[in-house]
Order: C-alpha cells, then structure tokens, then sequence
C-alpha cells in the first residue's frame, strides 16, 4: 500500500530544474484526479478510524496511525500543486475547489516523513487516552466518563461532585506533552501553507479573511455577553441559596462543578434549583423515555422521525446495521458522539454511547443533523461534501430540536397536558437559556485558547494558567480547587485531545436560531418563535433540504441566503427567542450586584 502511495505521490509533481514542480494538468483534470484518489484514501482512512473508534486497542492504533499518515501525505502532496493554480484562469467551480484544498486541515503536517508519523501517532493516541481515560477513587472503584457524568448532573453533594470534577481531570495530564508537540508539528504544517501559525489557519475557514473572522465572532459574542451575564447572575444567586454563601460567594466566579456538567458547559441539568415557578408545567422527558420503555434503536428512529416528518429521506437501511448505538461492555470506545459519512455518502453511521436520558435524545437528534447533511449532498464532488461553513453543520440537527416545543411532545407522548401560561413559558425558556445561553461563552473560549496556544500567547509552560484566565473571564466560572502546571484541564474536553475545533458550536447556537426563526416563517407560522414547530412540515422541509444539498459548493453567505434571506451571522434571533426569559431575569436580578 505505501509503494502504491509513493507512486502516486510522485507522479503528482514532476519536478523542474530548480527544484519547483511545476503542473503536467490543467487545474479542472487535477481536481478530478484528487477526487478519485482522495475517495480511495478515504475509504482505507474511514475504514481504520472507524474501527479505532469503536474498539482501542494498541493494534488498532498502529492501522489508525498509518492511515492517518497516509491521509497527511496525500493532503501535503495536494496542497502543493493546488497552491500551483492560484491566479491561473479557472472556471468558478474548479477555483472554488482549489480554494477548499487550500484551507488545509485542523491538523496539517509539514511535508516530512518522520513529522507526519509522529503527528498522526500523536493524534490517535490522544483521543484513545480520552477514550479508554477512567477515574479510581480511594475506595477502588472505577468509573469511565459517562459515569462520572452522571454524577455531575444528579448529585448536590458538594464534596461528591467536587470528587469526580478533580477525578476525571487526573486523566489529561499524561498527554499534556504530547499536545505541546502536536502544536509545534502543526504549527510547521500550517506555516508550509502559507499561514502565520495553524490558530490563522482555523480562522481562515470562512469564506473571509483571517482576521475578519475572529472580528466577526467578537461582534456575535458582544451580541449576546449581556444576555449570559443575567443568566449568570442568577443562577449564581441560586446556587448561593443553595449551597452557602461560603462556598458560592455572590461577588466570585461560580465553582465549577456546581452547574451540573463536566465542564460547565451547558446548566440544564441543574435546572431544579432554577425552576421559576415550581413545579408549572414540569417536563421530564428522561422519566417518559424510560417509563415508556424506549432503548436506543427506538430512541434513534424517534429522531429520524422528525427529518422525514419535513419530506426528508428515511434513513437507508444500513445506517441501523451499522452504527454503534450501544456502549459495548467488553471494550473500551469512543464514546463521544460523532457522525461518520462513510461509503461515499451510502454508509452513514453515528457512533454513540445511547443511554436513556434527555440529554441523549438531544445528542441523537443533533446526530442525525450531521448524517442528513450527508445525506443530501450524496452527489456533490466529495471537495464539496462539507457544511456551508463547519457551524452550518453543527447546526442541522439543533435547529429542528427547537421545534420539540412542549406541543410537539405531547403529540408524541412524552409530555403530559401542556399548559400554556406566563408561568409555564419562563420556566420552559430557563431551561432551554440554561442549555443555550449558558453554552456561549463555553463554545467561544475554548478556541481562544487553542488560537492563543497557537500564535504563542499562551506559552507550554502556562497551559492551565491560560486556561483558567479565560474561563473566568467568559464564563465567570473558576476551579474549585488550586489548580497547577502539573494539570491540563483544557485537554479533558474531548475535543482538545480529538483535535476538532470548537468555534463551530459557538456559530451554530447562534444560526440555529436564525434558521429555525426562517423556517418558521416557511411554515407559515406567525407567532413567537419559542411557540413555533416545524414539525410535519414539507415547506420548511424543502427549504432546509435545498440549503443542505449545496454543501460547500458555495461561500456560506450564499447558503445563508437561500435559508434566511440574509448573508450574514446574527444574533438577533436568539434574543428575540428569549425575550420573555430576559425580561423576566432582569427584573430578578434588579437589586443584585452582578459580574465578578
Ligand atoms: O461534540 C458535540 C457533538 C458532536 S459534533 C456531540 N457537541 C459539543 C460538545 O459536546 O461539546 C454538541 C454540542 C457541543
Ligand atoms: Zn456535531
């Protein structure tokens, strides 16, 4: 396979005297030539990871690591003679699919050898030390992720909580090196391609320049910073209630294992101490999904229920045979969720460790975004295969949960009688601010970080300082325990070690509101947006569909254009959504002193 490789690479540049290769293709036959070579690499690369995924074991370590190499290798050679064509006449699809290449990836390795083994090792190392990462306490007893989760989520022992936040962070530190190199080999990648260092590159996946990107996601967060700092505000004033002013001081950053989720990025699960109204129009649809004795392939099949509700194609048969729904008992796996468009755009799977909860029903739905996005862009050029932007695709599958309105559900069963009052919309909208609001300022910083570990901000040596600094100053959250340069808790995120860039999610809350505020007016509904479900409907379906089918092919701005009428990112749909709630905390928080 590697000889096979190498000759391929070779026959991609040919090289001149002065050591310049120069194109033996117009850029419309190299174009071609990557899509059938890429699609054969990519089913060797889908092939490995998948079985990584779902089954850590040293061996399939070694057959990840090689594939991702080879992976590496095939982008540098690509790059190189895309990078040939820029300023040559070409017709717009053809430049817009050398422009895709030349974005590069969130990993790019420099064109050598023996960096390009160490950083696919060093990648698929990390994400199995996250993946098979556990927590043994005093007594002995061990317990994976989800486990411990769960802890976060239900218990309201301070000390118990307070266990397994510093439990599951004991986990990071041994790949705490291993994240320092992967930047340093990154960063040599993201040079060799024309960027400053691979924070420029991740900025630079947007359809505008660099620095225009991350002007414009300040201006989205300044959108909605006086929103999340109501929030904040009160649910600071909660917890105070709830667990002593001693240990919740209304003037400091909230503890950070007190709001009910590893990393505190989303509050709903604490949403008993929050409850507006007590007791109105409870919703439990953990306790309904289980009384009704649903499991995981009833659960997935629910959700696929919504997409084809608005005209969308069922599933195809396979994507049940073969997804892991299922926490496997005899092995460890990845369990973070993931969507996998594998076969070309036959063989969607998702990979996650269902379990009976809301929060997983969600996690299911947000999956199945991603998969119908493949789904409809099956017969685009695989250069085109990809979200609009990487926040279009996180999107999918959240936009359509904001129509699971209290009305929706009851329709199917999971909801009592839903009781429409002002009492019953304040506490359904703290809910939906406690996972919506509260996510912002967790979905920005994250990058900030990496961008600042990136460009060198944040130097190796202040990893966790760094780390902390920004999660005070976005969040308003701090650790509960001194923390040091022995820890790493930027890398018990998942999606540090996975090495996926996160501005995504912070984008998606966003748009996701603006694209179920436009198909709400497809649907022909008129009435506020936190009432509206696009549930059955076929228009607002052939709106979203339309939108998903153009993939990448276009700048994003046009796809924006063709679901919401306007080009650009805002937030002003998410205010609107929850104008009630904000109405409503201000008046709570009138004789507080917020911020801190
Ligand atoms: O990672 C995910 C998805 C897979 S793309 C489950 N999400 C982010 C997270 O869990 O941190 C969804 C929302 C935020
Ligand atoms: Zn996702």
């Amino acid at each position: 396979m590697k000889l096979k490789l190498l000759t391929m690479l070779a026959a991609v540049l040919i090289l001149t005297g002065c050591g310049q290769s120069a194109p033996t293709e117009t850029a419309a036959e190299f174009v071609a030539r990557m899509e059938r070579e890429g699609a054969e690499l990519s089913k060797e690369a889908g092939a490995a990871y998948w079985v990584r995924s779902t089954y850590i074991t040293p061996d399939t370590a070694i057959l990840a690591a090689k594939a991702g190499e080879r992976g590496l290798a095939f982008e540098s050679a690509m790059v190189k003679q895309a990078k040939q064509y820029l300023g040559t006449d070409m017709d717009p699809a053809t430049a817009r699919a050398i422009e895709l290449m030349l974005r590069g990836s969130p990993a790019p390795a420099p064109d050598d050898e023996a960096l390009r083994a160490e950083l696919a090792q060093i990648l698929t190392d990390m994400e199995g030390q996250y993946g098979s990462g556990e927590y043994c306490n005093q007594a002995g007893e061990c317990r994976q992720l989800q486990e411990l989760e769960a802890v976060l989520a239900e218990s309201r022992d301070y000390d118990e909580l307070l266990d397994v936040w510093q439990g599951w962070r004991q986990v990071s530190p041994s790949y705490r090196s291993q994240y320092q190199r992967f930047v340093e080999i990154a960063n040599l990648g993201a040079a060799e391609m024309g960027y400053k260092n691979l924070a420029e590159l991740w900025q630079g996946g947007y359809d505008m320049e660099s620095n225009t990107f991350t002007i414009e996601s300040r201006r989205l967060w300044d959108q909605v910073k006086p929103f999340y700092d109501q929030l904040h505000c009160h649910v600071r004033a909660k917890l105070s209630e709830t667990y002593g002013a001693e240990k919740v001081a209304l003037d400091k950053p909230i503890p950070a294992h007190l709001l009910g989720n590893m990393w505190s990025q989303t509050w709903d699960n604490v949403y008993d101490i929050m409850e507006p109204y007590p007791g109105v129009a409870s919703v439990d649809i953990t306790a309904a999904l289980q009384e009704q004795g649903y499991d995981e392939v009833q659960m997935t099949q629910a959700a696929e229920g919504f997409f084809t509700s608005l005209g969308l194609p069922a599933l195809p048969e396979s994507f049940y045979r073969n997804s892991l729904l299922k926490k496997p008992q005899d092995r460890n796996v990845v369990c973070h969720a993931s969507a996998w468009d594998l076969g070309n755009g036959n063989d969607p799977r998702i990979k996650q460790c269902v379990e009976i909860t809301a929060e997983q029903f969600g996690t299911l739905h947000h999956e199945l975004g991603h998969i119908y996005y493949y789904l409809m862009y099956k017969d685009q050029p695989s250069v085109f295969k990809g979200g609009a932007h990487d926040g279009f695709h996180e999107a999918v599958g959240d936009t359509v949960q904001l129509s699971m309105t209290p009305a929706y559900l009851q329709t199917k069963g999971l909801m009592g009688d839903a009781e429409e009052s002002y009492e019953a919309t304040i506490n359904q909208q703290m809910k939906m601010a406690l996972e919506k609001i509260a996510f912002l300022p967790f979905g920005k910083m994250i990058d900030e970080w990496r961008w600042q570990v990136f460009s060198g901000d944040i130097s190796p040596e202040d990893y966790n300082a760094g780390w902390w600094k920004l999660r005070e100053q976005y969040q308003g959250i701090a650790a509960p325990v001194a923390r040091s340069e022995a820890d790493f808790d930027a890398g018990a995120k998942y999606h540090v070690p996975g090495n996926t860039p996160y501005t995504r999610y912070f984008l998606s809350f966003i748009i996701q509101f603006q694209f179920h505020k436009s198909l709400c007016e497809a649907a022909g509904q008129d009435g506020p947006l936190h009432e509206c479900s696009i549930y059955n409907n076929k228009a607002a379906g052939e709106k979203l569909g339309n939108m998903l089918a153009m993939g990448q092919s276009q700048p994003w701005p046009d796809a924006m254009e063709a679901i919401t009428g306007q080009r650009d990112m805002d937030a002003s749909a998410i205010i609107d959504y929850f104008a009630p709630l904000n109405s409503w905390l201000e008046e709570q928080n009138k004789d507080r002193s917020c911020g801190w």
